[in-house]
């Protein structure tokens, strides 16, 4: 079967009319059975449940393509302008209930599983997770894909086919272990084609969209002065799409990830029959490297390098994909003009990891398509924006100019030259910037450190650049990009982001979904959120009450059985429980929760069993990866888990105070936590957490939030009503006088929070070294000291405001009418709201649905 598909991924020609696909249950099945027989991956004698997951996605996989293609005929025809996506990381997750359910056959493909003597249930549970990404900012890229479809956008996601996604975590009696994230590995008892090539059932390789990607070389000057990059050595990008379906739509759009190869002729036969194989599978080595792992450790020189040319591999690669695609669509009156390019292509930026983009779209301009500096200039800016995602300062990209002149000697050529005018339209026009123009300009040429700061890159060059809630954004403009504001006030917007509502709640709690559907009389919030509003008029009503209970308690016990089975700890169903999940960081201050945990652990020893029968139990989970390197969140890791070791086995206290380290937190894991949490926490330093967008899926599900005003917090909190959202800490406004008090010595410890570190100190919790841990908590200053992260500051209004949860709990009717109220109020998280307004304020895109 051909794919349909041109080079440029365009159909070469229009496909006779598809012969749709039948959704009877029978037909489905005997479709099924047909992939396993005939697929190529199976020995035809089994059909356990692995074989019946291939098998599956298969036969899913037929109907988006029929899908796929029918929306790339119309986007052919109807050439509507394209929104392209950049993103170093996708965190896909799986995506067999996702297809099934945003194609609307989910019971179709129940019944025909039934038939085959298997569970859907337990069939979805067989797929591993597509981890190719870190956090937030990965899943917000595969939110925003989902969206796209659903609202019939015209776009395309471009990523990296890492062989090794994010590592997969095991704790150990040393704490964290990462292992190598197989996310391509065929299951046991499978007999693959080829021993080397490990696939994923959703991805199609497009052999025949194929790109060169240029690394290290020279730039040659022609005697007509135009410039041309040369030498080096030159990998190949080759394809592989993912079907992106959206929700109850035909539209089905790409995500589409680059493989590094050698090509062919790369190998060295002479050397290699001359048995020097290393040496003449070079190049094929190196290739592998390049998409061998995700975020590779940039502790060393070689790893920056990599990383860097990672970056540039996706940009180049997807630029030249691009930049086809256009050129391919004529009008019949001849060539199309560049200037048109940006009425065809709108080109996101997500953060600066893909900032390379901009270079690199001038140089195929200027360099292979003859454009003047001026034009080409015009057309860039003109097609690319930029998201931002963070102000800590280690995470703001700076590369080195040496490194970068070797590796991209044109492109830094370019950098320089968009430096320069830069510079000169400062002197020329914002004398009054003049004492300020090394540090925003593009290079910082520090003798000691020159290095290319790649925010500044993706300011100066964007039409548009947004943070990513609205005081994320404030600050933006407030401080780090304050004074380009002043240059060009209207570049800097406001996108708050969002979740998609069919993953995060119509999937992932099919309990709670149902009794939605059934009290709004229709099953339309599933695309327009905003209706959860109508919710609000039922908080009080006792029916809507019961059953909203009774979904809860059912996705509450689903996780109890899951957390036995994970980590051997029972949990009580009637505990409020009470979760925490996101990578671990300082500034996300898991360590006030643990610690507010040791002091109520530390309280309920020092109760009579009396005092304990009263009080609220709870089942404390923590989750999240720690950065291999990061050796404070390690210590984290460790500490978390070595509590709940004392904890758990204590009999005086074990029922009423339990703690979970959910180990190996991801996509899937937290589709299974988040439906059955009933408190989380959002608690970082405020103004450090951009956005966050776990805390939206956890008030969507009617988890009541404990936080700070932070990130997205303050409008989940404007929108749900304040009496429904527990509340603590300082402001960010007042963090820099916070920090600057302490370092005069004007903080005080509240006792109790010298109580919970004593507590630890003691040994309490085992012998393991915690005094680092410790010390960041303590002294006045000092790299990894003086409390950075204003945890001792915040710790009494924190335990303040836990005790309110506690009061609030013991109230059954008061907390579901605040869970009630906290779906109702969480319609304008929805993915689909983002990026209905990054369509409109940033990329002037309209739908096109596919009839
Ligand atoms: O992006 C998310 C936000 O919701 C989070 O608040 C924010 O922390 C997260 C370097 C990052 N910011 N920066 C990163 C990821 C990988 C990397 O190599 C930085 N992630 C975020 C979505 O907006």
């Amino acid at each position: 079967k051909s794919n349909g598909f041109s080079k440029r991924g365009i159909p070469s020609e229009i496909p006779a009319e598809a012969h749709p696909l039948s959704e009877e249950p029978t037909e489905i099945a005997s479709n099924i059975n047909y992939h396993a027989q005939y697929s190529p991956h199976f020995s035809p004698l089994k059909f356990e449940p692995e074989q019946a997951f291939y098998a599956t996605a298969e036969s899913v996989r037929d109907r988006l393509i029929q899908q796929w293609n029918e929306t790339y005929v119309h986007f052919h025809k109807n050439d509507p302008k394209q929104t392209y996506y950049l993103s170093m990381e996708y965190l896909q997750g799986r995506a067999l209930t996702n297809a099934i359910g945003n194609l609307n056959i989910y019971d179709a493909y129940a019944d025909a599983l039934n038939k085959l003597g298997h569970q859907l249930e337990e069939i979805v549970e067989q797929e591993k997770d597509a981890a190719l990404g870190n956090g937030g900012l990965g899943r917000l890229a595969s939110c925003f894909l989902d969206s796209m479809a659903t609202l019939n956008l015209p776009a395309w996601g471009y990523g990296l086919r890492y062989r090794y996604g994010l590592f997969k975590q095991r704790i150990t009696k040393e704490g964290q272990e990462e292992l190598a994230e197989d996310w391509l590995e065929d299951p046991k008892h499978m007999v693959s084609i080829e021993i080397l090539q490990k696939f994923s059932p959703w991805e199609i390789v497009r052999h025949d969209v194929v790109f060169p990607v240029r690394f290290f070389g020279q730039v040659q000057v022609n005697p007509d002065g135009s410039r041309k990059w040369v030498g080096g050595e030159v990998i190949q990008a080759l394809a592989y799409d993912v079907p992106i379906p959206g929700y109850k739509t035909k539209n089905t759009l790409s995500l589409r990830l680059w493989e590094a190869k050698a090509s062919a002729g790369d190998v060295n036969l002479s050397q290699f029959n001359d048995g020097q194989y290393e040496s003449a599978l070079q190049l094929h080595s190196r290739a592998q490297q390049i998409c061998a792992v995700l975020y590779p450790g940039d502790a060393t020189e070689e790893g920056k390098l990599l990383r860097l040319k990672q970056q540039f591999f996706l940009c180049s690669a997807s630029l030249q994909d691009i930049i086809s695609r256009f050129k391919e669509r004529k009008d019949g009156n001849g060539p199309r003009q560049w200037s048109e390019f940006p009425s065809k292509v709108a080109v996101q930026l997500n953060d600066t990891h893909p900032t390379l983009a901009i270079p690199e779209l001038m140089r195929l301009l200027m360099d292979d398509e003859g454009l003047g500096w001026d034009e080409a200039w015009d057309v860039t800016t003109r097609t690319i924006a930029y998201t931002n995602h963070t102000v800590l300062p280690e995470a703001l990209e700076k590369w080195s100019q040496p490194v970068m002149w070797k590796l991209l000697p044109r492109h830094m050529e370019i950098i320089s030259e968009i430096d320069k005018r830069f510079v000169e339209l400062i002197h020329s026009t914002r004398p009054d910037l003049e004492d300020k123009v090394d540090n925003i300009r593009i290079l910082d040429n520090n003798p000691q450190k020159p290095v290319v700061r790649m925010a500044n890159l993706c300011v100066v060059s964007s039409h548009t650049v947004n943070g990513v809630a609205q005081l994320h954004s404030d600050i933006l403009k407030a401080e780090l990009f304050s004074d380009y504001v002043s240059i060009w006030p209207t570049r800097f917007q406001n996108k708050t982001n969002g979740i998609t509502p069919r993953r995060w709640l119509r999937f992932c709690s099919p309990e709670l979904s149902s009794i939605i559907t059934k009290w709004l009389k229709t099953d339309e919030w599933v695309t327009n959120l905003d209706l959860l509003a109508n919710l609000r008029k039922f908080a009080d009503d006792e029916d809507l009450q019961a059953e909203w209970a009774s979904a809860k308690m059912a996705n509450k016990e689903r996780l109890a059985q899951y957390i036995l089975q994970v980590t051997g700890v029972s949990i009580d169903p009637n505990s409020l429980f009470d979760i925490q999940v996101k990578r671990i960081h300082e500034y996300k201050r898991q360590l006030l929760n643990i610690l507010g945990t040791i002091y109520r652990y530390k309280k309920l020893k020092e109760m009579s069993p009396e005092e304990r029968s009263k009080t609220t139990p709870r089942t404390v989970m923590i989750g999240g990866k720690a950065f291999a390197t990061y050796t404070n969140a390690k210590r984290i890791v460790k500490l978390v888990n070595d509590v709940g070791a004392v904890v758990n086995t204590d009999p005086e206290v074990n029922n009423y105070l339990k703690v979970v380290f959910v180990p190996n937190y991801n996509v899937s894991v937290a589709e299974m936590l988040i439906p059955g949490s009933e408190l989380s926490q959002h608690i970082s330093t405020a103004g450090m957490e951009a956005s966050g967008t776990s805390n939206m899926k956890f008030a969507l599900n009617g988890c009541l939030i404990i936080g700070t005003l932070d990130g997205a917090n303050i409008e989940i909190r404007e929108e749900i009503g304040e009496e429904n959202f527990f509340l603590f800490g300082a402001t960010a406004d007042k963090v820099p006088q916070l920090r600057k008090d302490r370092e005069n010595g004007l903080f005080k410890p509240d006792p109790r929070f010298e109580e919970a570190k004593q507590f630890i100190r003691s040994g309490a919790f085992g012998t393991y070294d915690y005094n680092p841990l410790l010390e960041s908590l303590e002294g006045n200053s000092g790299y990894g000291h003086g409390d950075y992260f204003l945890v001792g500051h915040d710790f009494p209004s924190y335990m303040d405001a836990l005790a309110k949860v506690d009061e609030a709990y013991n109230d059954k009717k008061k907390w579901l009418k605040m869970s009630i109220l906290s779906t109702a109020g969480s319609g304008k998280f929805s993915s689909d709201r983002t990026i209905g307004q990054y369509a409109k304020e940033i990329w002037n895109t309209q739908q096109c649905p596919v009839p």
